[in-house]
């Protein structure tokens, strides 16, 4: 951070939903499901961040690229003094691309991990997916505007979108506005490949929910015996991830045993694609409208510029 600047941390999270109750729960429904949030533990945090360089994964560094090639623009959009809000933070990269735009900006608020830089950061820990308000903001009071990446928001049933973009037009308060990146439709074949990667990231992303399960459940999982299993669902618009096990088998997992069929799914996270104007109608029922869209030349990803009103 510059000299004179400072760093604020606020701590909001809520007592979460233990591992052990979610994997229970989940394991206890008809199909077995577990939530995609338990992805991410150290291990799994460290694999996302090696499918963002994969070859197939083109998410990343597709929006990384818009943003470079539109920083001015979006800049422009969103004025001085600006205090950007990002949600489920993480991604340093792609918001320096932004502050390094922005004329002024008096804070930057990372929700869910600290940073630097800035004439203020005002870190907040908080499970973002739920209502919460923001502490004061210091600074002149310009725009609040909302930043959200990476097409997280393809992670969220479409209904849970309408539902958090209604919570994050609250929290930025009247006129505020955001930028938003979300994946487009495409060749299923580019997406098949982007979740089956050659080297094997996503596979060990998805099935490492079985080594956690292990190691913090006292799990006796064989992973040999269950595999990988994503495709691009065409009808729902939709990327499936599921571990699928590869025998009809007993597993027992914190004290209580679950049997598998042979071929039986776990269903562990959905991740939508939308079209420009798809997404837009979405926004429209929380109450946000499109100012600008920008893309790639050949149209893998956008990146949405949304105001209320
Ligand atoms: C975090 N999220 C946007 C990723 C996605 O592409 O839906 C998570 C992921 N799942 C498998 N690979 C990456």
């Amino acid at each position: 951070m510059p000299p004179g600047a400072n760093l604020a941390f606020h701590d909001l999270a809520p007592d979460d939903e233990s591992f052990r109750d979610a994997v229970l729960a989940g394991l206890g429904r008809r199909p077995k499901e577990l939530p995609c949030k338990l992805f991410y533990d150290a291990h799994g945090s460290a694999l996302f961040e090696q499918i963002c360089d994969a070859p197939e994964y083109y998410l990343t560094r597709t929006e990384t690229a818009i943003l470079e090639a539109y920083a001015d623009e979006i800049a422009g959009h969103i004025g001085p003094h600006c205090r950007l809000i990002e949600l489920g933070s993480g991604a340093s990269r792609k918001v320096r691309i932004l502050l390094d735009a922005l004329d002024r900006p008096a804070a930057y608020v990372p929700v869910d991990i600290s940073r630097e830089r800035l004439r203020e950061v005002v870190a907040v820990c908080a499970d973002y997916t739920r209502p919460f308000g923001l502490p004061p903001l210091p600074g002149r009071p310009g725009k609040r505007v909302g930043f959200f990446p990476g097409s997280t928001i393809g992670n969220f049933e479409p209904e849970a979108v309408v539902q958090f973009l209604g919570n994050y037009a609250k929290l930025l308060g009247h006129g505020g506005e955001m930028l938003i990146g979300v994946d487009l439709k495409k060749d299923p074949k580019v997406l098949n490949s982007a979740y089956n990667d050659a080297a094997g990231l996503n596979a060990a992303f998805n099935l490492n929910l079985l080594v956690r399960i292990n190691r913090e459940l006292g799990g006796d999982v064989d992973l040999d015996r269950f595999q990988h299993h994503a495709f691009y669902n065409e009808a729902e618009g939709r990327v499936e991830l599921y571990i699928k096990s590869l025998a009809d088998q007993i597993v027992g997992i914190a004290g209580r045993r679950f049997r598998f069929a042979a071929d039986e799914l776990i269903h562990t996270e959905n991740s939508y694609k939308y079209a420009i104007p798809e997404f837009r109608a979405l926004a429209a029922r929380a109450g946000f409208s499109a100012v600008e869209t920008w893309t790639d030349p050949a149209e893998l990803f956008s990146v949405h510029y949304l105001r209320q009103g």
